[in-house]
């Protein structure tokens, strides 16, 4: 069995994430790891919150908290919120760590030593109205490549090109708006990335052909565009100090490493916070350090992001010339838009991962955002799609089956799986079915394609349905008792095997659908083929309860309600 690292993008410490946040990295790496999980493979899924910078500085100003208690209290609150949607990390790290200092002030020193970080002078924008030198991402202004009016110093999110602030067009500072801006002189470290190009480019060819389209064509665009030696270092109080022992003069000046800098680096930080917590864990390096070719390495992140980890991060890698662990394959998205427009955590423009969960269960999230899931396009978020869809499927195909199904048993038959009748054609066809569509399930989730795995899925649900409708129970007991209970005898295997399957998605629901059934052992993690195709897991006389209603059928007053608390309307 193989070992899995998995991360996904460690999320900005300045706020609650919304839905498109939450589809783009977090909630798909949870999928994947619960489903190796479950086929028995050895599995490590890492993420953190993101604490340094200048967005965490500001956010704690604004709330009149010290920067470090503001992080801290940041962490537990979203931290809460993963834990709502069920989401199963190994270990949910914070980039502020001692772990992280440690390692990213390692790989500095290293970077050093092989000749691949230089101090230099630059000048840098200094905005006098605010006081302060203005780290990359506090300056706006139009960018050079494609004329969006909001690029950052830093990238501009539109065409995700990654710019230094004095290329931006009619510059202003994003804290004031003030355009007086001057540029200053002060020292830096710079990573020289120009002289790892070569590198990183032999590297990248070895993997693009693996990776999604999406990831590998910005890591091209990124190369072809030649890579830039970028200053890592920030004039900021909060971030992990460039290390004395080495830079004495930097220090005393207090410059602390970049955030994208020490960032990546916090997913190697976090696996040695998980280590250092509880003592079975020490073997943390062997994910990392000397990793032998059983440990895959899968990161998840929207498009935004892919350029810091196929190129910048792996040239940090590289470059710091000892055997850490990178990544086998990125896992890229495209955007989940609002009614067409952008999700906006400054404009409060959409569903917040915590108000989503005030509303509904994480399931009915879980399962819609992934069927969803912006993996080959953009894809819209509204409540129209959202309502029709958790009716359908999930109120419809996979609630109402379970309901009715055991319902109607116990009713006719009492609290126990009934006995009699002996599987016939019908159920050899199904068992052919649902082993058919298992394998494609299996085959999408391997293949990370999660719309194409969610759509096996309701699949899947959906010939229960069918063969519910073709058998009718509910008539065939009024001549066929035995076969009526042979029909609600195989249904219910379904339903467990339903539960068994859907766990990756909807976790709860699936715990809820397995303990309806009193087995005496019911230690199954997969279903394997022949299982599938004999549909008898659950043997007559297994006592079982009839859970509460699964999914809530959404009404149109419901779909009211959300269009008016959150602003519904195409943009
Ligand atoms: N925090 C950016 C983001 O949230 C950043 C990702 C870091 S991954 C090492 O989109
Ligand atoms: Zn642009």
């Amino acid at each position: 069995m193989a070992r899995h690292l998995i991360t996904s993008a460690l999320p900005y410490i300045n706020g609650i994430k919304h839905l498109g946040n939450m589809v783009g990295s977090m909630l798909p790496a949870d999928v994947y790891a619960r489903y190796l999980r479950q086929r028995g493979h050895d599995v490590l899924y890492i993420c953190a919150t993101d604490e340094h910078g200048t967005p965490a500085e500001l956010a704690a100003k604004e709330q009149g908290l010290p920067v470090a208690e503001f992080c801290a209290q940041a962490h537990d609150a979203q931290k809460a919120v993963y834990d709502g949607f069920a989401l199963a990390f190994d270990y949910f790290g914070r980039s502020s760590s001692p772990q992280n200092v440690e390692i990213t002030q390692h790989f500095a020193r290293k970077l050093h030593e092989n000749g691949f970080i230089e101090e230099r002078a630059i000048r840098q924008v200094y905005s006098p109205a605010d006081h302060r030198f203005l780290p990359d991402r506090y300056v706006e202004g139009t960018c050079p490549h494609c004329g969006y009016d909001k690029a950052r110093g830093d990238q501009c999110e539109n065409c995700t090109r990654v710019l230094d602030p004095t290329d931006l067009l009619n510059p202003r500072s994003a804290i004031s708006g003030s355009t007086d801006l001057e540029v200053r002189e002060t020292k830096h470290l710079f990573l020289l990335q120009s002289k790892l190009q070569h590198e990183v480019e032999a590297w990248v060819a070895r993997h693009e052909d693996d990776w999604p389209q999406l990831a590998s064509s910005i890591a091209r665009k990124w190369l072809n565009e030649g890579l830039h030696d970028r200053a890592i270092t920030r004039d900021l109080d909060w971030g992990v100090p460039v290390p004395a022992d080495t830079w004495p003069e930097l220090a005393a000046e207090g410059k602390v490493f970049y955030v994208w800098f020490d960032a990546p680096i916090e997913y190697i930080g976090a696996t040695k916070e998980w280590a250092d917590q509880d003592p079975e864990n020490r073997d943390w390096k062997s994910w990392w350090y000397e990793a032998d070719d059983t440990v895959r390495y899968t990161e998840f992140m929207a498009k935004d992001n892919v350029p810091f980890h196929t190129v910048m991060f792996p040239a940090t890698e590289l470059g710091v010339r000892e055997p850490w662990k990178k990544v086998d394959y990125v896992k890229a998205f495209n955007w989940l838009t609002y009614y067409g427009g952008k999700f906006s955590t400054s404009q409060k423009r959409g569903v917040f991962t915590d108000q989503a969960l005030e509303i509904l269960p994480a399931d009915y999230w879980r399962y819609f955002l992934i069927a969803n899931a912006p993996e080959s396009d953009d894809s819209s978020f509204t409540w129209e799609h959202f309502t029709a869809t958790v009716n359908k499927d999930l109120a419809d195909t996979l609630g109402n089956f379970v309901n009715r199904v055991l319902s109607f048993s116990k009713k006719r038959f009492g609290e126990e799986v009934p006995a009699g009748g002996a599987p016939g054609e019908a159920e050899a066809r199904l068992g052919e079915e649902i082993a058919r569509l298992l394998a494609e399930y299996e085959q999408q989730m391997e293949a990370l394609q999660f719309r194409k795995a969610a759509a096996a899925l309701r699949a899947l649900w959906s010939a229960g349905n069918s063969y519910l409708e073709e058998k009718a129970p509910w008539l065939e007991i009024k001549t066929d008792k035995d076969g009526a209970a042979l029909t609600l005898r195989t249904a219910m295997n379904l339903i467990h095997l339903y539960a068994v399957v859907s766990e990756p998605f909807i976790p709860a629901t699936s715990a809820a659908m397995r303990a309806a059934f009193r087995l005496a052992d019911d230690a199954a993690t997969w279903v394997t083929e022949d299982e599938a195709k004999s549909l008898a897991s659950v043997p007559a006389g297994t006592p079982f309860t009839v859970p509460p209603v699964l999914f809530a059928k959404l009404t149109d007053d419901d779909l009211a309600d959300y269009k008016e608390r959150f602003g519904g309307e195409p943009q």
